[in-house]
């Protein structure tokens, strides 16, 4: 799972054992519309209904634990359209002087090819993963290291941010993180069983109608083109994170739920969780050491990791950052919202 879904803190020799105990929050309570003013992400509003959750196609990792598809029953809730932004983020830093994990902590993971500082501050790598390089330096707004910069990057989603950063982020907002229920139900925008947000087929036809082809080769996301980890042949037009809109949204209007980057959860992960999950509104395991992402990344690959899909599932420990893991949040519809939810 760590493949592409992010290399935990603790592999690196520095910084892995000094984890503090922070609370074990459950993740899925929250929101209320308290600091909503600063949150300016549209919203999508998902009415209540009944879909059926998990891999209808068996190309999901048995490991992962996408089985069995089950039926769940949500209540009603509102979600971003896009991911939370590097501007986003800006502006929450600004109000609240929050210091992420990975400034904490003094280094996050990066991609190899995204590695941009000195070779002193490159730790010693997490050997069954070498592709991911521990840096010195390198943060939300450091995404390779010491010498990157988030310039001109405001509307790309920001990464190496923790579960932590992200809760602390709803907590600034007034909102929450989206269970994993809410999260797949959103993604699949009303396509019950279907592979992806639009459909089942990767691509889209490379030509339109009018025989001109059409933006990114087909590409409908931001994955990986190529052989992992050393040639990404870049067909879809972007190496690392793209901007939260570069890609057509579902048919509810969610943006690059699946590719770009993955995305944080409020549940606590477990394999085994839908074997016995509650049919309405499930939050989670009440316990667990990794919290769920969603979604995959740009550097997700049929070749070795087939989780850009809407049933895919992945984890990691709630302290870890990522060059290409970030999150969107969720409340239950405001009355400001409502006015103006979905339009
Ligand atoms: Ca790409
Ligand atoms: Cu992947």
């Amino acid at each position: 799972m760590e493949c592409c879904g992010g290399v935990r803190r603790e592999r690196y020799a520095e910084g892995g054992k000094e984890r503090e105990a922070r609370s074990a929050e459950h993740g899925c309570t929250g929101g209320g519309g308290g600091g909503a003013a600063a949150h300016r992400i549209a919203q999508v509003r998902v009415d209540g209904a009944v879909f059926r959750m998990g891999d209808s196609h068996g190309d999901g990792y048995p490991s992962d634990g996408e089985l069995p598809v089950h039926a769940v029953e949500l209540s009603q809730f509102e979600i971003d359209a896009t991911t939370v932004t590097n501007a986003d983020f800006d502006a929450f830093v600004r109000a609240t002087g929050h210091v992420t994990d990975a400034e904490r902590f003094g280094f996050s993971a990066v991609f190899q090819h995204a590695l941009a500082a000195d070779p002193a501050d490159v730790m010693s790598g997490a050997s069954r993963t070498p592709w991911w390089i521990g840096v010195r330096g390198a943060d939300w707004q450091h995404p390779g290291g010491r010498h990157s910069s988030i310039e001109g990057h405001g509307d790309h989603p920001v990464v190496h941010v923790s579960w932590f950063d992200a809760h602390a982020y709803c907590e600034w907002a007034g909102r929450r993180l989206p269970t994993e229920a809410e999260w797949e139900a959103a993604s699949r925008g009303g396509l019950e069983g279907a592979r992806y947000p639009w459909g089942d087929r990767l691509l889209a036809e490379p030509h339109g109608p009018d025989g001109e082809p059409t933006p990114s080769g087909g590409w409908r996301c931001n994955i990986w083109q190529g052989s992992f980890p050393y040639l990404n042949l870049l067909d879809d037009g972007w190496s690392t994170t793209a901007p939260v809109r570069a890609f057509e949204p579902n048919w509810w209007g969610l943006y690059q739920t699946v590719g770009n980057v993955w995305e944080w959860c409020a549940d606590w992960f477990a394999p085994d969780y839908y074997a016995h999950s509650p049919r309405r509104d499930p939050c989670g395991p009440t316990d667990g050491d990794a919290r769920v992402l969603r979604g995959g990344s740009y550097l997700c690959h049929e070749s070795y990791c087939r989780r850009y899909r809407n049933a895919a599932r992945s984890a990691n420990t709630p302290d870890s950052s990522t060059g290409n893991a970030g999150f969107r949040t969720a409340d239950r519809p405001t009355s400001a919202a409502r006015a103006g939810a979905g339009s």
